[in-house]
């Protein structure tokens, strides 16, 4: 960069802070260059542009099944950016739905991604296109600021649409934190909506400061009854707890959780969030605000593989983390209140919504909404969001819920889908309905092995073999990634595959369905088409030897998996299969 710099006074080199710190202090509370970079008929950003356009929602990728043919022709890469919606608790409105369709069809791949955070994501936008797809989504009354970046992310929240009073009040609670924790700069208003400079220079972030969050930062709000959004997966986890008349009696606050970790390096490991206290509902706000600030004052600023909440945790401990909110709150947390038994709820299938009408959860395969041979998923929802202007939820499993509607329109929906090629919820194994893959290859950048394409094929072979143990009836949990970072949330759930390199993935076995568990590595760098090979016999195992209603990851974890390691993991290729 060659400049001194005026946030640490060192040249910009990365000495003391890293080199995301100094671009995103020099940024102008995120404006960097991109209203000139996207006046200039390039392909693509300059790099400190796309690390200031990650904070507005957009990733630029290249399209990987491209390099090869374009490095044997000469060519360069093939830039294309990936858009993310940021949709609290995955809310959308039939006319957002159609927005999102609409762009995919005109700008994006002809395909629309829910994240596993709730969220859209469309991919394939070429640069010359982003301000007028950004701009749609904003005409749907939707935003693409803090999809990515350091700085909170899409809250996530219990998607069911169920009338009830601790739903409608946590509901409240999650527009609060919105509300709290979204960046106050007008970047990306002037950026992509006005066009014209609004704030220049004079602007403060009263929660971020200049240089935001030292990374990425995640909210999510679990249910005391449904771990659905996979809490534990957190920077900061909520869980609602019921009160004896059925509103929210307050939130057990949890911090630390997050999953990534990079590939040989053992101080970089996935974890859990553990317990901080008890709030009320009316002082959640501030306790949440004082989690950010500390994460945002002591957080590492130096090494970005180190930078995540639970680093903080594991330097300074929970005790020393709870003074500082404390401090900052200006009162003292009440004492964690420990759930029983958290469960899981899919929400898939037909449900009555306690309001007189129903809504259907929608299985959608690795999130993927697309048309694929006689499968055509996209134009049956289109044509469903048309003609029933259903309220969309978009689950933490990459689903989507059709809410609001008649009970008279389960016929309708049935029949659009049957007639459009896609099978309804109710009707999968519960292998294919409990599975996830991130997207990986060909547009994710740090992905080293296939995910959302291996999953598929993979998975009906493990499905055809769990029918043949006689298992079938069982919920256990299959998630698949490209790489370490855990997208899928790979170390959650009952099986973690973690793609290694191209074809191979470490597998992991012991966490539970309700994802309050790690699970650990059962065996490694297990070739893809050996994967079932090397489960069958540990669920034959579970078949014959579990306790009555043991569940499987339960099971592993009880026996051990460093024990079934040794007694399976070596099992040669094709036996047993
Ligand atoms: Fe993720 C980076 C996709 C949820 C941990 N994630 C990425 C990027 C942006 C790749 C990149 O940095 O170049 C991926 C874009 C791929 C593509 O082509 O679309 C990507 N992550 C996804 C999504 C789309 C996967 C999915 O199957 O839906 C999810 C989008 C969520 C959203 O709407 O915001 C997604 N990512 C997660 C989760 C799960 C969660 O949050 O519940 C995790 C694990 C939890 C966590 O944060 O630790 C996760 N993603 C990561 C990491 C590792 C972070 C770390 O602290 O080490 C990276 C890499 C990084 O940040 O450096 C990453
Ligand atoms: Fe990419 Fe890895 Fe995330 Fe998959 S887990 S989307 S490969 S970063």
């Amino acid at each position: 960069m060659g400049h001194v710099c005026t946030t640490c006074g060192c040249n910009g080199t990365g000495a003391g802070l890293s080199r995301i710190e100094h671009i995103k202090a020099a940024s102008n509370h995120l404006r960097g260059t991109l209203r000139e970079e996207l006046e200039q008929d390039t392909p693509a950003f300059t790099e400190e542009a796309v690390q200031v356009l990650k904070f507005h929602g957009v990733y630029q990728q290249d399209d990987r099944d491209r390099r090869r043919a374009a490095r044997a022709s000469g060519g360069g890469k093939h830039y294309v950016m990936m858009v993310r919606t940021r949709i609290p608790g995955g809310r959308v409105s039939p006319e957002g739905y159609l927005a999102h369709d609409e762009i995919a069809e005109r700008w994006g791949n002809g395909t629309i991604r829910v994240t596993t955070r709730q969220d859209f994501q469309l991919h394939g936008v070429l640069k010359r296109d982003l301000r007028t797809a950004i701009r749609a989504i904003n005409q749907a009354l939707m935003t693409t600021l803090g999809g990515c970046g350091d700085q909170e992310r899409n809250i996530m929240c219990c998607p069911a649409p169920l009338g009830d009073r601790l739903r409608e009040e946590v509901g409240a609670l999650l527009r609060q934190l919105v509300g709290a924790l979204t960046p106050a700069t007008r970047a990306y208003h002037e950026i992509w909506i006005d066009d014209r400079l609004v704030a220049s220079g004079r602007e403060t972030e009263p929660l971020y400061g200049d240089r935001y969050l030292p990374r990425k930062f995640k909210t999510g709000i679990a249910l005391e009854e449904d771990n659905c959004v996979d809490v534990y997966a957190n920077d900061l986890a909520l869980i609602a707890l019921r009160s004896p008349e059925g509103g929210l009696a307050g939130l057990d606050v949890l911090v630390g959780g997050s999953l990534g970790r990079t590939a040989n390096k053992p101080d970089t490991f996935p974890a859990v969030a553990v317990p901080l206290g008890f709030v009320p509902p009316e002082r959640a706000v501030e306790v949440c605000r004082a989690v950010v600030t500390t994460q945002r004052d002591f957080g590492n600023r130096s090494d970005r593989r180190h930078a995540r909440l639970k680093y903080l945790l594991h330097e300074r401990g929970v005790d020393w983390f709870r003074h500082q909110v404390e401090d900052r709150a200006g009162f003292r947390l009440e004492e964690f209140r420990p759930v029983r038994r958290m469960a899981m709820n899919d929400h898939l299938g037909w449900h009555e919504q306690g309001d007189g009408g129903c809504f259907y959860g929608l299985y959608v395969e690795n999130g993927r909404i697309a048309d694929v041979a006689e499968r055509r998923l996209r134009t049956a929802l289109r044509r469903l969001v048309d003609e029933l202007r259903p309220t969309l939820y978009l689950t933490p499993q990459q689903n989507v819920i059709l809410a609001g509607l008649e009970p008279g329109a389960r016929q309708e929906v049935e029949r659009t889908l049957r007639a459009h090629g896609v099978p309804l919820s109710e009707e999968l194994s519960n292998t294919l309905r409990h599975a996830m893959a991130c997207p990986a290859l060909p547009t994710c950048g740090l992905a080293v092995a296939e995910s959302e394409r291996a999953l598929p094929g993979l998975i009906r072979r493990i499905e055809a073999m769990v029918a043949e143990l006689g298992l079938e009836r069982e919920r256990i949990s299959y998630r698949m990634t490209g790489c370490p970072n855990g997208c899928a949330r790979p170390y959650l759930g009952d099986v973690g595959f973690v793609g290694t390199t191209l074809g191979k993935y470490d597998v992991f076995l012991g966490g539970d369905f309700e994802g309050t568990r790690l699970n650990r590595l059962f065996a490694r760098n297990v070739p893809l088409d050996e994967i079932p090979h090397r489960l069958r016999p540990v669920l034959a195992a579970f078949r014959d030897e579990r306790r009555p209603g043991e569940r499987f990851g339960d099971w592993c974890h009880r026996v051990g998996v460093e024990a079934l390691s040794d007694r399976f993991a070596a099992v040669p290729s094709g036996r047993g299969a």
